[in-house]
């Protein structure tokens, strides 16, 4: 066997089906042992896997088989995330059914992930978009409707004209569709709404709990969320023709800054706003313009502050005298607060550039720490900072927090119109969530529609309401809405002609609870609560960070609101967080300025020079910036290419080794190839330690010498570092402690072929131990050396090696000797060494003896186990 390389093209089909005929990842309810829940974000089955999959797959696989090994009962599950637009695209452009064309591209992607040898339990494979899921997402619809956790409403949308659906805010980016990239556009629709700003307060309180998330992740969440104490202040309206109204309210979160206003602005929505434009046409195409510019808050954000003056004014609550012009502005928005605002250009950017364009006053009233009262001035940038109030009569010299305190007291105190002038208010940036989408391939709501009875649930007994296999996709718009039939049913209450709701629910609600149904994938029932909470929460959830703010936030809603219906018993799904960082590779480019893959380019290596040539054409290929992989810059390698090329455990180490998890990772062909020489490197190891083993068969074992004692030392070591390792998710740490143990083992090997008697045992013991660590990331590699060794059963199977702790302990220390401050030599000795035992070691080295010439040191210091200073 010595000197036959290591084939994984043979061996890892091998063990994949020796692990599946084994059936060594099926996870039972029943099994006594602590559970542990392992989750990597379920893919979209787009009909290929890529490289950010093998990295994000072989993550979760690494910590799902060290918890098996560490005698866990593993939950280690995989899904699809199968419905949503690309399926009804390929539709339109390949005349082939979104349903076809999905569970075709399920199956070529289920082969290629079981070509990487992950740990998975198949037998609980979901795809959301089969009936017996999305059944039971139609039934948690109508619990949560008939917990008030439902609504529907006419809003705005944003309507995607391309894709001709509604598009949520999070989906509309810079004014674009995130998918079309076309131009939205806003209609009114009714829709129905997840209350999700009803849990606004518990989702924000929650992220406190949430310590093994990012710490990055939990900021992105609760700016998300966006919780902001204010005021709702009355401003008298000074009598006019124009307005009948008599006050108008505005939601501010600074009432200490209210000396320094200058203006008012109404949205181009406030119903003031709608009354003025009644009489005056200017106004009245302002508005118009301001909604072409969409409602995304993205696009306000960025688009140019504009205003109308509409050329009434309110009295200034602060300044008798004083009052303030009200205008219609485009960066108020409608939904939030109360759809106006007071402006205090000193002190809000936003307010500044509108008053500079409008020539309004700028007052500062926040003065900075050691500014000058005097001259203290606002020139380009709004002061948003920390201060004491000033120019403010009866709130200067407060901080701002006080003086939001005194103003928000001096206002409740008065009254304006018959009601209090102020009255302190909590708010959220977060809006309910809208999940009506007017496409075929997504779970239908189940709702119909009477013109008697109303909105009625479909009755559960009559779920799934499943979606219509003979659709066309020829014009664009909904196939379900001018399919001939199916939405014509009768009423479940009155028996009378009615229709069906023809909205399927945005993709985003079918990925906000399949981890709560991996723990009971064929239940009659969404969960079975009972075994639900005995393996929620996942204990490790690993994903992409692009995923950080909406599928997270809606799972932790979807949480709350299964518990609010009895489906489970807990508030957060996901306890451990982990966001892996993106595989990226070098961008090619032909002289004609065309991508070129990294499979058709042939790299020639001169020293420091790296030269790139067409494989075919032989053309120069210029060497261009490493990027996120990316079809569009052609920058990909195919799992697929690399398993067979290299193995998956090539693959698999090398997306582990290279840098840490969360950030990104190059590939590289070098970096491959170092990948499978080391596993090369590994089977030599094995087999030269059989081979040992064999020749010495018949030679007495003594007891370890110097070489074994030091040689399972690091094994220990490194049994234990990479188990911390692992545990903390340091992938890349893990690997590199293996590299080491390995080195160790490589040397002593060698050592040992002529001394086996006293040092065979310590290799042996540490290349089973090497062959352990190796398991959860070199998976195949592992088994088959682990057969090799003549170990039973899997590797698979074994317990996680147990470390002696006598071994860890350093028992040794290395104490620098310093002359003159200057360090001239190094002494090795028992950690605890006396003094008096060290000075007189440094005192024989030669170095000492040598610099010292005879003579007495002036003095000798020692730092017992640290360090020897010797003065002359
Ligand atoms: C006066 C003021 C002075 C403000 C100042 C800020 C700074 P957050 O923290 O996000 O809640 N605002 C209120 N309603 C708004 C709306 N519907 N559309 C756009 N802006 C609105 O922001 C609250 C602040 O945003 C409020 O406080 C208000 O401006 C503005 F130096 O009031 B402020
Ligand atoms: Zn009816």
């Amino acid at each position: 066997m010595s000197g036959e390389r290591y084939n994984p093209r043979e061996m890892e089909p091998r063990w994949q089906k020796v692990w599946d005929e084994a059936k060594s990842f099926v996870v039972r309810d029943d099994d006594a042992r602590e559970k542990y829940y392992v989750l990597e974000m379920f893919p979209y089955p787009s009909g290929r896997i890529h490289m950010g999959h093998v990295r994000n797959y072989s993550m979760g696989d690494v910590v799902a088989r060290y918890h098996r090994a560490r005698g866990k009962n593993v939950l280690h599950p995989m899904g699809w995330d199968a419905f949503g637009m690309p399926a009804e695209n390929a539709a339109m452009e390949r005349k082939v059914h979104p349903g076809a064309w999905t569970r075709q591209n399920i199956s070529a992607m289920r082969d290629q992930l079981r070509s990487m040898g992950l740990s998975i339990d198949w037998t609980r494979e979901i795809a959301t978009c089969e009936p017996q899921y999305y059944q039971h997402q139609q039934a948690l619809f109508i619990d949560f409707l008939e917990a008030g956790l439902v609504t529907r409403k006419k809003s705005k949308v944003n309507w995607d004209p391309v894709d001709m659906t509604v598009l949520a805010n999070e989906q509309v980016i810079d004014g674009r569709g995130w998918r079309s990239g076309a131009l939205v556009e806003q209609r009114e629709l009714t829709q129905w709404f997840f209350k999700i700003s009803d849990f606004a307060e518990d989702l924000l309180a929650g992220l406190d709990t949430l310590t093994e998330w990012p710490e990055k992740v939990r900021v992105m969440q609760r700016n998300w969320i966006g919780k902001s104490e204010g005021l709702r202040l009355q401003f008298e309206v000074v009598p006019n023709e124009k307005a009948d109204a008599s006050s108008i309210e505005v939601f501010t979160t600074r009432p200490d800054t209210i000396f320094g206003a200058s203006f008012i602005a109404l949205s181009p929505d406030h119903p003031l706003t709608a009354q003025l434009a009644a009489n005056d046409p200017a106004l009245a195409e302002f508005v118009a313009e301001c909604r072409r510019q969409g409602t995304a808050t993205e696009a306000i954000e960025k688009a140019e502050k504009k205003g109308y003056f509409t050329r009434i004014h309110v009295k200034h609550p602060v300044k008798p005298d004083a009052t303030l012009p009200v205008y219609v502005a485009n960066f108020v928005l409608m939904e939030y607060g109360s759809g106006a605002i007071f402006g205090c250009p000193a002190h809000d950017q936003r307010d500044l550039d509108f008053a500079r364009k409008y020539d309004l006053p700028v007052i500062p009233v926040v003065l900075p720490p050691d500014a000058d009262p005097a001259s203290f001035v606002v020139g380009h940038e709004a002061y948003v900072d920390a201060g004491n109030i000033f120019n403010s009569e009866f709130l200067d010299g407060l901080s701002i927090d006080d003086a939001k305190k005194a103003a928000a007291a001096h206002f409740a105190a008065l009254t304006v119109d018959g009601k209090p002038q102020g009255k302190v208010e909590v708010n959220y940036r977060l809006r309910d969530w809208g999940i009506s989408r007017q496409r075929y391939w997504g779970a239908p709501i189940p709702i119909i529609h009477c013109e008697v009875c109303g909105t009625i649930p479909v009755p559960k007994k009559d779920l799934p309401v499943v979606l219509p296999e003979d659709v066309t996709f020829d014009q664009p718009g909904n196939p379900l809405d001018r399919h001939p039939t199916w939405k014509h049913v009768h009423c479940p209450q009155c028996g009378g002609a009615a229709r069906r709701e023809t909205d399927t629910m945005d993709t985003f609600v079918d990925s906000s609870w399949y981890f709560a149904r991996f723990t009971a994938p064929d239940a009659a029932t969404p969960t079975i609560p009972g075994v639900a909470n005995a393996w929620l929460p996942v204990d490790q959830y690993i994903g992409g960070v692009e995923h950080a703010i909406l599928h997270l936030l809606y799972s932790r809603f979807f949480t709350r609101a299964m518990k609010a219906t009895g489906h489970v018993g807990i508030d957060e799904p996901f306890k451990g967080l982990f966001t892996q960082g993106m595989v990226t590779h070098e961008t090619y480019k032909s002289p004609a300025g065309d991508w070129v893959a990294p499979a058709e380019v042939i790299i020639e290596t001169l020293g420091e020079d790296r030269k790139a040539l067409h494989l075919h054409s032989g053309e120069p290929i210029t060497i261009g910036s490493i990027e996120k992989m990316s079809k569009s810059k052609k920058n990909v390698v195919d799992p697929d290419e690399i398993v067979g090329s290299y193995g998956a455990d090539t693959a698999r180490w090398f997306m582990l080794s290279d840098s840490p998890p969360e950030r990104d990772v190059q590939w590289t062909e070098a970096g491959v190839e170092g990948a499978s020489r080391f596993q090369q490197r590994i089977w030599r190891l094995v087999t030269e330690t059989i081979e040992i083993t064999k020749q010495s068969a018949h030679s007495v074992r003594e007891l370890d010498d110097d070489e074994a004692k030091a040689l399972r030392k690091i094994a220990h070591r490194a049994v234990h570092n990479v188990s911390q390792d692992i545990e903390g998710l340091r992938f890349n740490r893990a690997v590199a402690q293996i590299y080491e143990l390995t080195n160790a083992l490589v040397r002593s090997s060698g050592i040992a072929a002529v001394a086996p008697s006293s040092r065979l045992s310590a290799l042996e013991d540490g290349v089973a131990r090497l062959i352990q660590l190796l398991a959860p990331m070199m998976p195949h590699l592992a088994e088959t050396c682990w057969e090799a060794l003549g170990k039973s059963g899997l590797v698979a199977d074994a317990p996680w090696p147990e470390v002696d702790p006598a071994l860890l302990v350093d028992d040794q220390v290395i104490m620098p000797v310093q002359i003159n401050g200057k360090r001239r030599a190094e002494i090795v000795v028992a950690k605890g060494t006396p003094s008096a035992e060290v000075e007189r070691l440094v005192l024989s080295l030669d170095e000492i003896v040598r610099m010292l010439d005879g003579n007495a040191p002036k003095k000798i210091v020692v730092v017992p186990d640290r360090i020897v200073n010797v003065v002359v």
